[in-house]
């Protein structure tokens, strides 16, 4: 999809025609608005829908990893939806948003994309990470798992700090060097919260009678 907008961009925009392409941005601005609102529903199930005694902190980490997720698609979702319009009206309604001929600005297109593009990284894996930590729990054959609560919180800030990163994505098109070393450092600092989940994966399996299923290997 990158590909084809980035063409899109550097090709003109008179090259690419036909409904194949509209269609995609519509069907991927309707999904993006899908995708919102059932991020609200779960949003709203978890913090509010929890049955009595049931804390934040004692669901599964499944679920708290859906709520950062929830809260990942709410952020991001209508920042593509709304790129993708502009992109519409840019290639049928004359409007001059991204082109330099109309004093628009092609870089901006790009920085939208990736505000959205690196959360939606975070937006596929962190579920993942949710079901790694309850597999472990259970294939350790511990109670609970090590750390829960620092796990958590190290999710939130990756979470949090995916959408400081997104010019990581755009070194080669030339963005400026005092903006390439900020971008530099804060993603480095991503591998914190992610070396703080791996270490405590392992130690919940220190000491565990591991089970020898598929899931654990
Ligand atoms: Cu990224």
């Amino acid at each position: 999809m990158v590909g084809e907008l980035y063409t899109l961009l550097c090709l003109g925009i008179e090259l690419i025609q036909g409904l194949v392409l509209i269609s995609l941005f519509f069907l991927y601005t309707w999904v993006g608005f899908l995708q919102f609102l059932a991020s609200i529903n779960f949003l709203t199930t978890i913090l509010g829908m929890r049955p009595g005694g049931v804390t934040l902190i004692r669901c599964t980490m499944f679920v708290l990893s859906l709520r950062i997720t929830s809260f990942l698609l709410i952020c991001a979702m209508p920042v593509l939806a709304g790129a993708l319009t502009i992109l519409i009206t840019d290639r049928n309604f004359n409007t001059r948003f991204f082109d330099p001929a109309g004093l628009g600005d092609p870089m901006l297109f790009v920085h939208l994309f990736w505000f959205f593009g690196h959360p939606e990284v975070y937006i596929l894996i962190l579920p993942g990470f949710g079901i790694i930590s309850h597999v472990i729990k259970v294939g350790s054959g511990k109670e609970d798992i090590f750390g829960k609560v620092g796990i958590f919180y190290a999710m939130k800030s990756i979470g949090l700090l995916g959408f400081l990163v997104w010019g990581h994505h755009m070194f080669s098109m030339g963005i400026n060097v005092d903006r390439r070393s900020y971008f530099r450092v804060v993603t480095m600092i991503i591998a914190v919260p992610t070396g703080v989940k791996v270490f405590r994966w392992i130690a919940t399996m220190v000491g565990g009678r591991i089970r020898n299923w598929a899931a654990i290997y």
